[in-house]
């Protein structure tokens, strides 16, 4: 089995719904990753431990998935140089949006993105972006996905005119 080179951290395992999501976007890919539960605030010294070990196992992208106030993804994002892309999830009674902003207000000199709330399916697809640039394989794999949702766009135009 290939190494992973995208890690898929939670931060609890009730984000699974949007984990799950994340891993099978990639998988479409043929990317291996690997999927952990590790908390910014519950199991600190795990998520830490996490990221500081990522890029010597060979991992090239974090994806880091909390709701609420969600630290993970900017304490991964301390903790290693890798890019790490955050995914907001829809928990608790603000709907997310105290996780989006959480994960996009990071102090200048440690980033983390932010995808959409529980926006799994661009947080796979801007981590394949990243490892595409080292390799034209996936590249041309990434130009096939585009042009087919160029053409399910096309096809669904409807017929109404006047
Ligand atoms: C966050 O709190 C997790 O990422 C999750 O989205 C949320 C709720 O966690 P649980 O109480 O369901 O474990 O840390």
């Amino acid at each position: 089995m290939n190494k992973p080179l995208v890690g898929i951290v939670m931060g609890s395992s009730s984000d699974l719904r949007i984990g799950q999501k994340i891993y099978e976007e990639l998988k479409s890919f043929n990317i291996p990753c690997e999927v952990t539960v590790a908390s910014a605030h519950r199991t600190p010294e795990d998520a830490a431990k996490y990221a500081a070990n990522a890029c010597s196992r060979g991992l090239r992208v974090i994806i880091a998935v909390a709701g609420l106030s969600a630290a993970l993804p900017g304490v991964i994002a301390a903790h290693t140089t890798l890019p790490v892309i955050g995914v907001p999830v829809a928990a608790g009674t603000l709907g997310g949006i105290d996780a989006l902003l959480a994960i996009a207000q990071m102090p200048p000199g440690v980033p983390s993105v932010s995808v959409g709330i529980d926006g799994a399916k661009n947080a796979a697809l801007m981590a394949i972006r990243i490892l595409a640039l080292e390799d034209e394989k996936l590249q041309k794999a990434l130009d096939d996905y585009r042009k087919k949702n160029e053409e399910k766009i096309r096809n669904s135009r409807t017929s109404l005119t006047g």
